[in-house]
């Protein structure tokens, strides 16, 4: 088997974000993790939604499925329940996995599919020019809110451990290596790991820039437990800045595994030779 190096993922298509984009950051890190675990490009596919974030699968020399606004989720979970040795990385935008796929973000976390998901946070929706998404912040002027923006903010990592993600950790594209190891952790946890990070545009979004960011942003304080997950969420939902790291981290079955007990359970009621067409001949 090849070693793997950070370059091996290169796609064949050139990234296309614009320069100083924060997502550039956020696939030099997440090629440096796959090497790191060696993930061989035939074993690997990344799943992304719609917008300049889910445009990632184009650049990776993994497999990739760009599949509809906000249904990266589900085509990943799919995919991890029919091929279980596959490295499954979902990727996608605030608004792909916050409005559209809001839904399938909550029932992600909770069935713990042994995926990866990657939120490039940049506060817009930034593919369509620059709409507010449900992590703008109040006052946010648009072309579509020429006034200001009314509503109050999703906080991506307060939810998901509200509905039990077993990884939740937060990185800024600021800081790669910081991000590096996020996404590394993440690919190791065994279950849904859900990386949030705040990932600014320079195009769209004058309000959350690279420097405002910079300035708020702050390390999780290293005796944190990991496994406290009331502390977790006081960090979260911290009014005194934004604090990046690992938040929760915590063991508890997947979804793989809950299921294959559901089919040997199945099987051993019915038999192993009941076949769809017996269920189906029950209704006839
Ligand atoms: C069903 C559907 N609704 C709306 C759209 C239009 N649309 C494309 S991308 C996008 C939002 C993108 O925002 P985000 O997910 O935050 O990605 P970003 O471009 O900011 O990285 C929208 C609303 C679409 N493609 N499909
Ligand atoms: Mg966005």
């Amino acid at each position: 088997m090849k070693q793997m190096e950070a370059n091996d993922y290169k796609g064949k298509v050139k990234p296309s974000w614009c320069p100083g984009c924060g997502n550039h950051a956020v696939l030099a890190a997440l090629k440096k993790a796959m090497a790191q675990l060696n993930y061989q490009t035939h074993e690997t596919a990344i799943v992304s939604g719609i917008g300049c974030s889910s445009r990632f699968p184009f650049f990776l020399s993994t497999y990739g499925f760009h599949s509809i606004h906000g249904r990266a989720l589900p085509v990943a979970i799919g995919l991890k329940e029919a091929r279980p040795e596959i490295n499954v990385i979902a990727v996608g935008g605030d608004g792909d996995g916050l409005s559209i796929g809001g839904n399938h973000f909550i029932h992600a976390g909770r069935k713990n599919p042994n995926i990866t998901y990657i939120m490039m946070d940049n506060e817009i929706y930034a593919l369509t020019k620059g709409q507010c998404s449900p992590t703008s912040r109040i006052g946010t002027i648009t072309k579509c809110n020429p006034y200001a923006w009314t509503a109050d903010r999703i906080n991506p990592v307060l939810m998901a451990l509200s509905f039990n993600a077993s990884y939740v950790a937060r990185g800024y594209s600021g800081d790669i290596k910081q991000l590096e190891e996020l996404i590394l952790g993440g690919l190791k946890h065994k279950g849904f790991a859900f990386i949030h990070i705040v990932s600014p545009c320079v195009q769209y979004n004058k309000v959350s820039s690279f420097e405002k960011i910079k300035e708020i942003v702050r390390n999780l304080p290293s005796e944190h437990d990991v496994e406290d997950k009331i502390n977790a969420m006081k960090y979260a939902f911290a009014p005194e800045g934004l604090y990046t790291g690992i938040f929760y981290k915590v063991e508890r079955p997947t979804y793989e595994e809950r299921y294959k007990e559901v089919i040997s359970k199945a099987k051993e009621l019915s038999g192993d030779n009941y076949t769809i067409k017996d269920v189906i001949k029950q209704f006839q």
